[in-house]
């Protein structure tokens, strides 16, 4: 379908490092989601910012969380406009969103399930997103759409490629991974620990002073991330 490759073509050359549709009429979704179609976007994260991250988050990495939040909201507004342009349904949905239950932990609408569903990855002992690429070195955005999804194209990864590695784990200040290998229809709570998580990482950044609740060791501990670092921090990316 030719509104795909023009997506694709435009987001990348906007700064998008991966693109991924989803098939998301087997998704329950509230009804203001409720699209057949969703537009998986990720950006990757600065490898020399994520390198900078040793066992604790950095104020560089805050500017970074931030820079890369407002570039993938950009980027979901530019693949909307492109499709109702063209004549499309399609919602933005940016790139975080602060208006999450702090008890529960959970936003309206997950962008790891467009990314899952996608194709684009899998879901790490810390149910964090996971690419060949990129690792988890990278965050992500949605724009949900009425066009029908191109069910052939789409391969949804339905295990994990994680094996016995528990370097994330090992790493989390939070001890908050149950040590398991995702499979597809796994819950959060079969994986990790949110409220160890969140407990740990409101503490440390309030000690540090930064002005982001944030942490990132479960992402620079994965040897896919390492891997994307290594690759990239001498060419300064
Ligand atoms: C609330 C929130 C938090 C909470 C709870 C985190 C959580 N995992 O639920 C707290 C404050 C603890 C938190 C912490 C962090 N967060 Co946060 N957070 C969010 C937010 C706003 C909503 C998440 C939510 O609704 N969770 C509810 C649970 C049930 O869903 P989920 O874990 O996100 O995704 C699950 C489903 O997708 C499901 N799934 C997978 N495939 C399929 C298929 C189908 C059909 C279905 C139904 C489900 C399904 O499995 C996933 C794993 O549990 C999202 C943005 C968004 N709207 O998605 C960012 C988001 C998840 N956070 C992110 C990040 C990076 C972090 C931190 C690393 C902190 C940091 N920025 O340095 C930690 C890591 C925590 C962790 N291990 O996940 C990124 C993840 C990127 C990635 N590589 O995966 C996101 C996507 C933000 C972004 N725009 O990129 N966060």
């Amino acid at each position: 379908m030719r509104i795909y490759d023009e997506l694709k073509s435009r987001l990348f050359n906007e700064g998008a490092s991966l693109i991924g549709f989803a098939d998301l009429t087997n998704v329950s979704l509230a009804d203001e989601f409720n699209y057949q179609s969703g537009i998986s976007i990720a950006v990757a994260l600065s490898a020399e910012i994520l390198s900078g991250i040793k066992d604790s988050p950095t104020k560089e990495y805050v500017k970074e969380y931030e820079r890369v939040n407002s570039k993938l909201d950009e980027l979901s507004y530019i693949g909307e406009s492109i499709l109702t342009e063209a004549g499309y349904k399609a919602k933005a949905i940016p790139a975080t969103t602060h208006s999450y239950d702090h008890v529960d932990f959970r936003a309206p609408f997950q962008h790891k399930t467009t990314a899952i569903l996608a194709g684009l990855g899998w879901i790490g002992k810390l149910a964090v997103l996971v690419t060949e690429q990129y690792g988890s070195g990278l965050r992500l955005a949605t724009v949900l759409t009425d066009i029908p999804p191109k069910k052939e194209d789409i391969k949804p990864l339905i295990d994990s490629k994680c094996g016995a590695c528990i370097l994330c784990a090992d790493a989390c200040p939070a001890d908050a991974s149950k040590r398991l290998n995702w499979k597809f229809g796994m819950k959060r709570e079969e994986l990790v620990d949110i409220n160890s998580c969140n407990i740990s990482m409101t503490k440390r950044t309030k000690e540090l002073g930064l002005t982001r609740s944030i942490c990132g060791i479960c992402l620079v501990s994965c040897p896919w991330t390492r891997r994307y670092i290594n690759a990239n921090i001498d060419s300064g990316r």
